[in-house]
């Protein structure tokens, strides 16, 4: 199995990126923005209590999250691969991946992180908020909490897999097919590992 994680800051370009690298390797897509999002459309409790933080621009709770993938994953014990989107976010959630994917004999392929500086990153998601409704790109203060969420809780995710040696940064900034051309090298070179 191919297993990606796509790492980065919000607006980074992670949902971009994904939708590119999973028509081209035919992978299930899990993205816990989206599953949080389809959640609250629906109404859910779980829905409820994941919006308020959310709006507010902090992360969910790590064992609403992991439940989520954890069934995600049950559900598509067939599927070429993954690629996680947005997950894991911190160091509790990178743990409980790896042992959810051990229970099937699997495990992180690699980790792609596009880096991507905090002017671009406003810039994109307030563009993203014109037209998208969501709440969490609605203003600037917004977004650079997000940011301060990503720098203090998220951002260890990424030692966490380079001491696995599995991390692969990339710069963020740039036509969006040259990053995708980078990402599909650096998968080629892993799966040839
Ligand atoms: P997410 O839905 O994961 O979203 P994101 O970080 O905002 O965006 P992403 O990086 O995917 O950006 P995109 O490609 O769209 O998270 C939302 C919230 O959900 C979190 O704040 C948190 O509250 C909660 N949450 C989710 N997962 C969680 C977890 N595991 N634990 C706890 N809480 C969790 O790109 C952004 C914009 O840039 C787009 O408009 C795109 O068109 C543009 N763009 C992309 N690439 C570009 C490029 N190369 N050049 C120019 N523009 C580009």
């Amino acid at each position: 199995m191919l297993n990606l994680v796509l790492f980065g800051p919000p607006g980074a370009g992670k949902g971009t990126q994904s939708q590119k690298l999973i028509e081209k390797y035919g992978l299930i897509h899990l993205s816990t923005g989206d599953l949080l999002r389809s959640e609250i459309s629906q109404g859910t409790e779980l829905g409820l209590k994941a919006k308020k933080l959310m709006d507010e621009g902090l992360l969910v709770p790590d064992e609403v999250v992991i439940g989520m993938i954890e069934s995600k994953i049950a559900d598509n014990r067939d599927a070429a691969g993954f690629i996680f989107d947005g997950f894991p976010r911190t160091v509790p959630q990178a743990e409980a991946l790896d042992q959810l994917l051990e229970k099937y004999d699997q495990g992180i392929t690699c980790m792609i992180a596009l880096q991507v500086d905090e002017q671009e990153l406003v810039k994109r998601l307030l563009l993203r908020g014109k037209t998208s409704g969501r709440p969490d790109d609605a203003d600037e203060a917004l977004i650079q909490k997000r940011v301060v969420e990503y720098n203090t809780k998220t951002r260890p995710v990424a030692d966490y897999y380079a001491q696995q040696g599995k991390f692969y940064a990339i710069d963020g900034i740039g036509e969006i097919e040259d990053i995708f051309a980078k990402s599909c090298e650096i998968i080629g070179a892993c799966q040839l590992a």
